[in-house]
């Protein structure tokens, strides 16, 4: 049958990564796949409750969560992990952990001004006025994605067609 990857969805806090993770698993649960969500819900409050936002902190968060993702993928279950993973050479270094034919990167690409509009857990507004410190795309970078396999522009796309561009491409590429 199929190998078993990682879908990495990087890109900045509101963009959509969650959301569009949840589709993308409501799809490949349709066609029978064995999926598991990893994001800061699930993440950020359990196994990495100890870990702030820093630049250590956040590489040892997403180096946890890459070793995690690869259990996963040993039980032959597909992981969609959503994290901002803001610096270039932190991904380079999750992406490190796996064969090059199990990691599928996808950038979650949002303006920060649209981000910052929806302000969905009112982040934004905190971080601009100082409330937390080195928040992404305020007070702390996000370096976009060099070459990621998909760029999901949530900005102009409905969920329902942001999902089914990483189903296709997955599909074209033979890994469903
Ligand atoms: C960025 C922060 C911060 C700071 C709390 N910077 O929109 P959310 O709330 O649900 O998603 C954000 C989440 C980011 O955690 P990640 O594990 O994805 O980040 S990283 O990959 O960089 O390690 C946001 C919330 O945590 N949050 N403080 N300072 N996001």
């Amino acid at each position: 049958g199929h190998k078993s990857f990682v879908i990495w969805f990087s890109g900045l806090s509101g963009s959509g990564k969650s959301s569009l993770a949840n589709e993308v698993e409501r799809m490949l649960y349709d066609k029978g796949f064995k999926t598991y969500i990893l994001d800061g819900d699930n993440v950020r409050h359990g196994l990495n409750r100890d870990l702030g936002f820093g630049i250590s902190e956040r590489r040892e968060n997403l180096r946890r969560i890459g070793e995690t993702a690869k259990l996963f993928i040993d039980a032959g279950v597909i992981v969609l992990a959503a994290f901002i993973s803001p610096y270039h050479e932190d991904r380079q270094m999750v992406y490190s952990l796996f064969d090059k034919q199990e990691v599928i990167e996808v950038y979650v690409k949002c303006s920060l001004e649209e981000c910052e509009r929806r302000d969905v857990k009112g982040l934004y507004t905190k971080a601009r006025k100082g409330e937390i410190r080195d928040f992404t795309g305020i007070s702390s970078p996000y370096e976009e994605p060099v070459n990621p396999d998909c760029v999901v522009e949530t900005e102009v796309l409905s969920k329902e067609e942001s999902a089914k561009q990483i189903i296709d491409f997955l599909i074209e590429s033979g890994k469903i």
